[in-house]
C-alpha cells in the first residue's frame, strides 16, 4: 500500500517550484488536470494533505469535508481568506500560509503605487506617448507627499515594511489597528474614522475576510476628504467599491491607487474611465524572485509535515500542538 503520508493533493496552477519540490518527495495528484474534477476529488478523498498554488483556489469548510483525514492545508499567498480558518482549526486540520517571504516586495509596489498616484506618474507618461508634451507641459500635479501623512489600515510585517519606506521619505506615518502595537512609534489610531479625518492619505493594508469586509466606507472616505488619496494593497473586500467610485465621481476625495478589487480580474468601467485612479492587476508580490520564494514556502511547509515536523508557517487560527487531527481523533 502507498505510503499515505506522500500523497499530496494539489490545488491550482501547476508551477514549477511546486512541482519539483513536492515531487522531490510525494506523489502527487493534480487537480488541475483532471478531466472529470469531482470524480478525482472522490478518487482521492482519503488524502490527508492538499497543497493550493494560488489564492483564486477557493478552500470552504464544505471542501475539506470531502476529505476525512485531512491534516494540512498549504497555500500560497500571505492573505488566506480563500480558506476558512474558522472551519479547519474547528475540525484539527492546519492551514498554512506564506507570510515574511513577501513582505519587502510588497512594500515596494506599495510605495510605487502611492508616488504613482500622487505624482500622476501613468497619466504623464500616457501625455507623453500621446504626443502632448510638444503642445505644452504636463500640468503640475496637485499632490505632493511632501505635506501629507499616511494612515496605513493594518500594520502586520507588510505595513511595517512600507512604514519603514516612508520613514526614509520624511513621511509621517500613523496606523489603525484593532490592537497597538506598543513596540512601534508611531501613533496608533483605535479609531478608523479618526484617523481618516487626521490623515491625507489611506493606505489599506489588511487582511480580507469578514472581519474587515467593507472597512473603508462612504463615512471613512468623507472623513479623510476632498484631498485625500486611497492606496488599497490589501484585498478588494475592504473597500466598499460603489461607496469608492462615488467618491472619486463626486470630487469628495482626491485619487485613488488600487492593486486589488471586489470581483477580480473585473474591474469596475467607472474605474477604468476616471483619470485620477491608477490601476494595478493585483500584482503587489509579483516578480519571479518573490512569486518563487512564495512557492517554496508552500512545498517546505508540505515537506515539513511529510517528515512528521512541525509545519513552519501555519496560520493563527490553526497553531500547531501536535498532529491535530490525528490527535482529535
Ligand atoms: C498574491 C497576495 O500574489 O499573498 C497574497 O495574499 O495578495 C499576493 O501576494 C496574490 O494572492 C496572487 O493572486
Amino acid at each position: 500500500m502507498p505510503d499515505q503520508k506522500k500523497q499530496v493533493l494539489l490545488l491550482g496552477p501547476l508551477k514549477p517550484v511546486v512541482m519539483s519540490g513536492l515531487e522531490s518527495a510525494c506523489i502527487v495528484h493534480k487537480v488541475h488536470a483532471a478531466k472529470d474534477r469531482d470524480a478525482f476529488l472522490a478518487e482521492h478523498a482519503d488524502v490527508r494533505a492538499i497543497a493550493c498554488s494560488a489564492t483564486t483556489e477557493k478552500i470552504p469548510g464544505s471542501f475539506m469535508e470531502r476529505f476525512p483525514n485531512l491534516e494540512i492545508v498549504a497555500s500560497f499567498g500571505v492573505g488566506y481568506d480563500h480558506m476558512d480558518a474558522k472551519w479547519a482549526g474547528a475540525h484539527g486540520v492546519i492551514l498554512t500560509n506564506t507570510p515574511g517571504v513577501l513582505n519587502e516586495e510588497v512594500a515596494d509596489t506599495a510605495l510605487g503605487l502611492l508616488l504613482c498616484t500622487v505624482r500622476e506618474l501613468p497619466q504623464a507618461e500616457r501625455y507623453l506617448r500621446a504626443g502632448k508634451w510638444r503642445e505644452r507641459d504636463y500640468p503640475l500635479t496637485r499632490a505632493t507627499l511632501r505635506d501629507r501623512t499616511v494612515g496605513l489600515v493594518g500594520m502586520g510585517g507588510i505595513g511595517q515594511a512600507i512604514a519603514r519606506r516612508l520613514d526614509a521619505f520624511g513621511v509621517p506615518v500613523v496606523y489603525h489597528t484593532r490592537q497597538k502595537r506598543a513596540h512601534l512609534p508611531y501613533r496608533h489610531y483605535a479609531n478608523l474614522i479618526d484617523m481618516a479625518r487626521d490623515v491625507d492619505v489611506l493606505l489599506a493594508i489588511v487582511p480580507g475576510g469578514a472581519a474587515t469586509a467593507n472597512m473603508i466606507d462612504a463615512k471613512v472616505l468623507d472623513a479623510l476628504g476632498p484631498d485625500g488619496i486611497l492606496i488599497n494593497m490589501a484585498r478588494g473586500s475592504v473597500v466598499d467599491e460603489p461607496a469608492l467610485i462615488k467618491a472619486l465621481q463626486d470630487k469628495r476625495i482626491l485619487a485613488a491607487g488600487l492593486d486589488v478589487y471586489a470581483k477580480e480580474p473585473n474591474v469596475p468601467p467607472e474605474l477604468i474611465a476616471m483619470d485620477n485612479v491608477v490601476l494595478c492587476p493585483h500584482l503587489g508580490s509579483g516578480s519571479v524572485y518573490t512569486r518563487a520564494r512564495m512557492d517554496q514556502l508552500v512545498v517546505d511547509n508540505i515537506l515539513a509535515w511529510a517528515a512528521g515536523k512541525p509545519p513552519l508557517t501555519p496560520v493563527a487560527e490553526t497553531p500547531w500542538h501536535s498532529w491535530g487531527r490525528a490527535a482529535m481523533r
